[in-house]
């Protein structure tokens, strides 16, 4: 190895631009950018890359071999974050290449971060879709992961004044030695155009003739397993203008446009979009979806008929996953492909289609559900539109036999809404034509039951499922927490637990033991340092390693409530300022950390950002304060931030409002590593406090239940004085720029209705505060409620949800090296 790394080291095809400037902030930040290291980590990626290769070789000969059913996740995002370390890890070569690049002068933890981000999603459900291939290559499940190989992911966040910009994030300027490009892997996806009825043997065919053919080309990511051979495929499809473009302006001359359209052409892959939640009709969006499903299902189908003469075993032999409703215009596209190019009958057509489709849906607000105007499909895709009514046409017919005319409720299941602009409802589709839909979360679950999908459940409940989401814990705990799996690895006196999480149970035999406590308390704050030393770099600040550190990172969002958060971090600034010197004495000192990204349209949580920096600017300058008190905010959260800042959080904060976030994921990775967390009952902190016992969290507030009638009630809530009087203090411009700040103190008091209960909770969050005031001062405690913290994620690794999707949903069965 160190032979083959010195090869590549010496290989002028791997040599780079030297007048990189702006190779990565983080890097930058921590002043460690060497071009060697730069050079000497791109060798060691292509050294990693080709052991990759050979594993993906073999995965892929024993699947032609056996030709096992397979599972296709399709989703238009990817969080995959850095691929060396987690390779080397899943692949159990790290201590070799450690040792390897030692001796040629390097240090392994320092290559790693010269890694760009591969930040193709927004945030949870596209980690999740990380996590879950992850997941699919360890259990040895025959799994592809489809996706987009967007050129600008996810945008990197810069702090200018407290005010958040982003700048589109170049993550290929530096090559990327994790993809092999297949130029021979190419695909036509058609847009536009018109269709034709034709008769052909006494049967109606449709003929469609594009008005834009794009070709999608394939480029392939092995993802490897850990602890075996296994190594699965994620195949993300660029976009490439198609040749026949060309010809079409060549014969008329016009070579100019012939170049112009064809630059057009490649825009579809070119950017990821922003999650901004309420749903937006853009056109181009709908083209990336089409664009991934068209080419998807082009390649599955192709690699099927490697096989089979006819369709009859394509349920046995695949099924799709599909995340959101984003890909669902795939049940579309398969029904054209059957009928219009294999010349199957609509019935065996419909019959194979909801055969091998399933849905997961991730959204709580109706209006995030998505839902296309007719008139753009109508242009757009034309056949598919056709499809797509023929398909409610027979649901409504059997609709009408089981309803009557129960006006209402048809119009609520059509999959086309009706009025004076036609939509079509993209999530109706999905539960008409899938076989399966999940929620990620038991209480999303019921809400879905209930509540969003009711009709569709009355009528249908088999159809409905519970998938908890999940998170690998080889990149949460093996890769971002080497010191404190080696030490849970020597207490369990076994590795096993990085394939079977439950044994981390093991743990609570030793939850009291002394010597445990040191080592773990021991290893968390070298992490703090770590982290400490960071934020120092980035914002000058030098923090406490010893104070408390109080963490929220996440997407910023109304819902997830950062601006409680906040409202709590001025009351505690308040409270200092008032004080007398003795009762500062008592006061636990906290270092507040936030990050997270706001959606570029996004307002309020613009807003939010702003506020964060404002009254971080203020305490943290207020010689009153010192070390009692910190606020820092860390930009650019993605997820190799994640990975430095979670284990180095005493506590962190998911606090939306009950009933407003599908699962959350973060609260895993946080509890996994030995973070406590205050939360609201609300996702995921439900189960994982069923989990870890009411007594090792700190939860607060209403149930999901009793919202609404909160919600009703708010007219005449008055919230306690308290919060009036910080909201006060921001509108009276304690922390400048009062006017900016005042749209976002309305939606919490005077015009705003506090849709999302922030008065209503405070009191609650204030006493959930206090209690982790009062645990942190006992430090045995404390250790003992961390470490049981950790023993109680069993249930929380992918590896649990992926054989769950496995057995219960997709009927797959893992495919075993000899
Ligand atoms: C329509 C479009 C622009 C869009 C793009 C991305 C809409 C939604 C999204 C992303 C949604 C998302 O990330 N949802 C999160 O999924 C996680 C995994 O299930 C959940 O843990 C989390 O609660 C949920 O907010």
């Amino acid at each position: 190895m160190y032979k083959l790394m010195d090869q590549y080291l010496k290989n002028d095809t791997f040599s780079i631009q030297k007048n990189i400037v702006d190779h990565s902030e983080y890097t930058l930040a921590r002043s460690r950018f060497r071009f060697d290291d730069f050079e000497a980590y791109q060798a060691t990626a292509y050294s990693v890359r080709d052991r990759l290769i050979e594993r993906w070789n073999d995965t892929h000969s024993l699947m032609r071999e056996k030709d096992p059913k397979r599972i296709y996740y399709l989703s238009m995002e990817f969080l995959m974050g850095r691929s060396l370390l987690n390779s080397i890890v899943n692949i159990g070569v790290k201590g070799q290449y450690a040792d390897a690049l030692k001796q040629l002068g390097f240090d392994l933890e320092i290559l790693v971060e010269q890694e760009r981000d591969a930040a193709l999603g927004n945030g949870g459900l596209g980690r999740l879709a990380a996590c879950f291939l992850d997941s699919l290559a360890t259990l040895d499940y025959p799994a592809w992961g489809y996706g987009l190989r967007y050129e600008y992911g996810m945008f990197r966040q810069t702090i200018q004044d407290g005010f958040q910009l982003e700048h589109p994030d170049y993550w290929l300027n530096f090559g990327n030695p994790w993809e092999i490009q297949r130029v021979h892997t190419t695909y036509p996806v058609k847009f536009y155009g018109h269709v034709d009825e034709i008769q052909e043997n006494n049967k109606k065919t449709y003929i469609w003739t594009p008005g834009e053919t794009v070709e999608a080309v394939a480029y392939d990511n092995p993802i490897p397993g850990y602890g075996t051979k296994n190594t699965i495929n994620l195949r993300l499809w660029a976009a490439k203008p198609s040749g026949e473009l060309e010809l079409d302006s060549f014969s008329t001359g016009d070579y100019v446009n012939a170049v112009l359209s064809k630059q057009r052409a490649e825009t579809i892959s070119s950017i990821l979009y922003p999650d901004d939640r309420t749903y937006q009709g853009k056109e181009l969006r709908l083209k990336q979806q089409v664009f991934l499903v068209s080419a998807s299902l082009q390649d599955v189908v192709r690699r099927y008929k490697d096989f089979h003469s006819d369709f009859a075993a394509f349920p046995q032999k695949v099924a799709f996953q599909l995340n959101d409703t984003h890909p669902i215009i795939g049940v579309a596209e398969l029904m054209r492909i059957l009928l219009d190019e294999e010349k199957l009958d609509w019935v065996k057509s419909w019959e194979i289609t909801t055969k091998v489709f399933s849905f997961t849906n991730h959204a709580i607000l109706p209006e995030a559900l998505e839902k296309w105007p007719l008139e753009l499909l109508e242009n757009l895709l034309p056949r598919h539109l056709q499809i797509i009514y023929r398909i409610n046409f027979y649901f409504m017919e059997e609709m009408k036999k089981k309803f009557g005319d129960d006006l209402v409720r048809l119009s609520r299941l059509s999959i086309i809404e009706e009025g004076e602009k036609k939509n079509v409802r993209m999530a109706n589709l999905a539960l008409v034509s899938c076989h399966t839909v999940n929620g990620v979360s038991k209480s999303h679950f019921e809400f879905i039951k209930s509540s969003l999908f009711k009709d569709f459940h009355d009528m249908w409940p088999h159809k409905f499922q519970c998938k908890t989401n999940g998170v690998t814990q080889r990149r949460w705990m093996a890769c971002s927490n080497p010191d404190l799996s080696q030490l849970i690895t020597k207490w369990l006196g076994t590795e096993a637990w990085l394939k079977e999480l439950d044994l981390l149970l093991g743990l609570r035999l030793h939850a009291n033991d002394y010597n445990l406590q040191e080592q773990w308390m021991k290893v968390r704050r070298s992490n703090k340092s770590r982290l400490a030393a960071y934020i120092q770099i980035i914002s000058g600040a030098k923090v406490n390693v010893d104070a408390m550190f109080d963490v929220q990172i996440k997407r910023i969002h109304e819902y997830k409530r950062q601006f409680l958060n906040v409202i709590g971090i001025i009351h505690r600034y308040d409270c200092i300022k008032n004080m007398t010197a003795e009762d500062r004495k008592k006061v636990v000192p906290r270092v507040c950390i936030l990050g997270g990204k706001a959606p570029p349209g996004y307002e309020n949580a613009k807003r939010i950002i702003k506020l964060i920096h404002a009254v971080g600017d203020k305490l943290n300058n207020d010689p009153d304060v010192g070390d009692l008190l910190k606020l820092i905010f860390i930009p650019d959260y993605n997820v190799s931030m994640a990975e430095l800042v979670i284990p180095a959080s005493d506590i962190s904060q998911h606090l939306s409002t009950a009933g407003s976030e599908a699962c959350g994921t973060g609260n895993m990775k946080f509890a996994m590593n030995g973070c406590l967390i205050v939360g609201t009952k609300d996702g995921s902190n439900v189960e994982i406090q069923e989990e870890l016992g009411s007594e090792n969290m700190f939860l607060f507030g209403p149930s999901a239940e009793d919202i609404p009638e909160l919600r009703t009630e708010q007219k005449d809530f008055q919230p306690v004085l308290e919060f009036r009087r910080v909201v006060g203090m921001i509108r009276k411009g304690v922390f400048g720029n009062a006017e900016y700040f005042q749209p976002l103190c309305d939606t919490i008091d005077g015009a705003g209705d506090d849709y999302y209960l922030l008065g209503h909770d405070f009191p609650s969050y204030l006493e959930a505060q206090a209690a982790v005031d009062k645990a942190f001062v006992d430090k045995k405690r404390w250790a003992e409620m961390s470490i049981l913290s950790t023993a109680g994620c069993g249930q929380f690794s992918t590896d649990r949800t992926i054989r769950e999707y496995a057995e219960e949903i997709w009927n797959v069965e893992p495919l075993r090296h000899s």
